[in-house]
């Protein structure tokens, strides 16, 4: 039995030495572990042996089994490591020196545009804030002064999700996450709250040439003592003027938002047609672009901020709209459509 025991070693090393492949490893391993493998013979064949032979050489034919598959899982992991040196030799070299022949990307128009407000209102004390796309009810309606079944509700559909959140229509949904965060300071140290936040929002509705279900806003909020109608005006000013370098004509018209009172809508003279009407402006010679107002009192309250001592304003910039007037993109589809040379066109690769 012990010869017969080391002449399997010895043979099993001669195979195993042979193997070329996966399959050809699979067979030994079925010739000698399998269920008429030749260890799985000398198992039965203890049976014919005395007590005291079965002991000592049932303990050396476990040993053997234990071996036996050891070897072939080293081999498996050997043929693998050996089928990955293949493949990296039948690559072709690859010489890091050789200048990669890409055209250089370009800057999304968005985020040129976005970029540009942001360094805006840096310059003038505003923090940068970036919140979530998917938010709660509550912060996207009822914090806002929206009751549930309110009809400007209806003004913005959107994609609710199973958990009951949902993608949020306006930037306006984070309003009442930047006043608890701030508000503290505004309260103790005396500190106005100056924070504008971009993002993406999302409304199921018909798209056209200046509407799209995916788009983005830039929300702007300036809390405090005193603060007016007049300051709004200035910051909106100010923010246009050093976006488009030169003059822009705009309009300043009465609009309803129930977060806001008094409520405006900002709109700049279309610059695709220059105010003669075009579908990029829905034939009426302006865009709507930047809706505003002085925040409502509840609004203020929701945030944890007294309106009785504090007022502020708020403005929700159509971000995407920006970036159609400055770039002269007249279909606001094309701006996500992905493709990169109609992108590159607009942003001379910058
Ligand atoms: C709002 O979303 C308000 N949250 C804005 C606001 C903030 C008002 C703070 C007062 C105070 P409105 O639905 O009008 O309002 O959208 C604001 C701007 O986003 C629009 O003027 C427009 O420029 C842009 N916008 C709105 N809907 C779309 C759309 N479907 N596609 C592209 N841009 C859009």
């Amino acid at each position: 039995m012990e010869e017969k025991i080391l002449k399997l070693k010895e043979q099993l090393e001669n195979e195993l030495s042979k193997v070329q492949d996966a399959a050809e490893l699979e067979s030994i391993r079925v010739a000698y572990l399998g269920k008429k493998g030749c260890i799985t013979e000398l198992l039965k064949g203890l049976k014919d042996l005395s007590d005291e032979e079965k002991k000592s050489f049932g303990q050396k034919v476990n040993l053997l089994k234990g071996e036996v598959s050891a070897k072939i899982d080293d081999y498996k992991v050997k043929l693998a490591e050996a089928e990955v040196l293949k493949e990296i030799e039948a690559m072709p070299e690859f010489d890091m020196s050789i200048p990669a022949n890409l055209e250089r990307g370009s800057y999304h128009p968005i985020t040129l545009v976005q970029r540009e407000c942001e360094k805006v209102f840096k310059s003038l004390g505003f923090v940068v804030e970036d919140y979530s796309e998917i938010v709660s009810e509550y912060e996207c309606f009822e914090a806002l002064n929206i009751p549930k079944h309110h009809p400007a509700r209806d003004m913005q559909d959107t994609y609710y999700l199973e958990n009951g959140q949902l993608l949020k229509t306006h930037t306006s949904a984070a309003q009442n996450a930047i006043y608890r965060k701030y508000k503290d300071a505004l309260i103790n140290e005396g500190k106005p709250i100056k924070a504008i936040f971009p993002g993406r929002c999302f409304r199921n509705e018909a798209t056209d040439a200046c509407h799209e279900n995916t788009f983005f806003q830039m929300e702007g909020v300036m809390v405090g003592k005193d603060i007016n109608i007049s300051n709004l005006i200035f910051f909106m000013k100010t923010m246009l003027s050093e976006v488009f370098q030169r003059d822009i004509k705009v309009r300043l018209r009465p609009g309803f938002f129930p977060f806001v009172e008094p409520g405006f809508e900002l709109d700049i003279n279309c610059l695709i047609c220059g105010g003669e009407g075009c579908p990029s402006c829905k034939q009426s010679g302006w865009l709507e672009l930047c809706p505003c107002g002085m925040i409502h009192p509840e609004v203020l309250k929701a945030g944890g901020i007294d309106p009785e001592e504090y007022t502020g304003f708020a403005f929700g910039l159509g971000l995407t709209r920006l970036a159609m007037m400055k770039y002269g993109v007249k279909d606001i589809r094309d701006l996500n459509s992905g493709v990169l040379k109609s992108m590159e066109q607009f942003t001379d690769g910058e």
